[in-house]
């Protein structure tokens, strides 16, 4: 790290943006009836938001004054933004006009620092960036903007707006400095240069431990897909609905979680044959899983492939891990980032390498994690992906409902240690059992 970004690291204030999805309708009834009907089209956001504001020019958060979000800073003080991208289905751009940032960390581990005029968030992904106000005073844009590199144009075309003011006395202008630099919405170069360029800190106090010994390799084509409904009764072209897979397997949320069912070892509920590798073919629904065994140095491989002319970037998200990124063709086994969300791109390939050392030992950050998945959101059973099975999907929320999604049981090491906790007394209600497998339970939330 430079002498310079080491005096800046000393001293900053802290920021926190989140980057969201806007909807006019209610998200849960349109999310029923896109599932039901098979079609996807109801999935496009109407606006994106920044810390709650579309903010100007928008008309429901017109003027700065009474709704657009505002960063107000100091002319010289350097400050860390915790970015979030919580939007739904969309990457996003982000920008300030007339400012760079410099990339420091993401998903809670160091980056080698990467100043760029732009960075680039898929769902789920945070990024912690260090910015100087080091410009003349005034104020200027910050803008959140598509990344969309699919076939078919639907994608959210909006931009969210906050203003970086700088504090002081000047003369404002009517209009702050807008980033006409912005990059194209469907980029994928730039998109990839940046994801490409991030890197693991390595530095003495932050080692890398990148797992050598790979025992489990994995090979997984991502696709969309659609699916028969019986009788014809979606309305969808020819009586299908629109689907996702892993490996072919379209997944399919149980009645029973999985862990519930792994815990008490109740057959029937899910199977342990995910393939690791498949070539694409029809895919199939069921709750598929793959079994590890404790500490075993996994490996997968992913290809977005252009089933249905459907290629796009999809963020694969893995819980209770953190893995390396391993370039496909460079095999960087030096300083890949660690991460827990990286983007496929489309029609390219992604290489992940961790050890499954969590059988679920970490009890109390789970109990936080139902809660809060609890009361946030009507995660499919994603309670049951707590405790030694842990999720693994697409974090466009739109394929992770149509089933582009595993899930890895890890087994118990041997010690207490290395063992999940067993079922506590309580566990916290958290009604969520038919999420994508039946539409009526979706409605009884009464226990949530
Ligand atoms: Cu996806």
């Amino acid at each position: 790290m430079t002498s310079k970004l080491m005096a800046l690291l000393k001293k900053f204030t802290v920021l926190t943006v989140v980057a969201a999805s806007w909807y006019k309708h209610d998200v849960m009834e349109m999310m029923i009836k896109t599932l039901s009907s098979g079609v996807g089209l109801a999935n496009v956001s109407d606006a994106f938001t920044i810390n709650g504001q579309p903010g100007d020019p928008h008309p429901c958060s017109k003027g700065k004054i009474t709704a657009t979000i505002l960063l107000m800073v100091d002319y010289g003080k350097t400050y860390l933004l915790h970015i979030v991208n919580a939007a739904l289905n969309q990457d996003l751009f982000f920008m300030i006009s007339e400012h760079h940032v410099t990339v420091v960390g993401g998903d809670a581990s160091y980056f080698k620092p990467l100043t760029t005029p732009y960075i680039l968030l898929s769902p789920g992904q945070t990024m912690d960036v260090l910015v100087i106000a080091d410009q003349l005073l005034g104020e200027y844009y910050i803008v959140d903007t598509s990344y969309f590199d699919g076939e078919v144009d639907v994608y959210d075309h909006s931009t969210a707006i906050a203003i970086w003011e700088y504090k002081g006395n000047y003369t404002h202008s009517s209009t702050p400095s807008f980033p006409y630099d912005i990059p194209a919405y469907n980029d994928t170069a730039i998109a990839s240069l940046f994801t490409s360029q991030i890197r693991s800190l390595a530095s003495p106090e932050h080692l890398v431990d990148v797992p050598l010994d790979v025992t489990t390799q994995m090979y997984l084509v991502i696709t969309m897909n659609i699916l028969h409904c019986p009788n014809d009764s979606c309305t969808g072209s020819d009586g299908y609905r629109m689907a996702a897979a892993l490996n072919n397997k379209t997944f399919k949320n149980p009645q029973v979680d999985i862990l519930q069912a792994y815990n008490r070892n109740l057959s029937g509920i899910y199977d342990s044959d995910f393939p690791d590798y498949k070539n694409v073919t029809i895919s199939n629904p069921g709750a598929r899983v793959k079994v590890l065994n404790y500490n075993e140095i996994v490996e997968i491989v992913f290809q977005g492939t252009n089933v249905m002319n459907s290629a796009e970037t999809h963020p694969i998200h893995l819980h209770g891990y953190k893995f390396y990124v391993t370039d496909p063709k460079n095999y960087n086994l030096c300083d890949p980032p660690e991460l827990n969300t990286i983007p496929n791109p489309k029609d390219r390939w992604t290489t992940i390498r961790f050890k499954a050392s969590n059988p679920g030992m970490y009890f109390l950050h789970i109990i936080i994690f139902i809660v809060f998945i609890c009361s946030l959101i009507k995660h499919a059973n994603m309670d049951g992906f707590a405790l030694g099975v842990w999720f693994m999907h697409c974090h466009l929320d739109k394929h992770m409902s149509w089933g582009m999604d595993t899930a890895f049981i890890v087994k118990s090491g041997g010690t207490t240690e290395t063992s999940m906790k067993s079922l506590p007394t309580y566990m916290p209600p958290c009604n969520l059992a038919s999420f994508l497998g039946s539409m009526d339970s979706m409605l009884l939330r009464e226990d949530i």
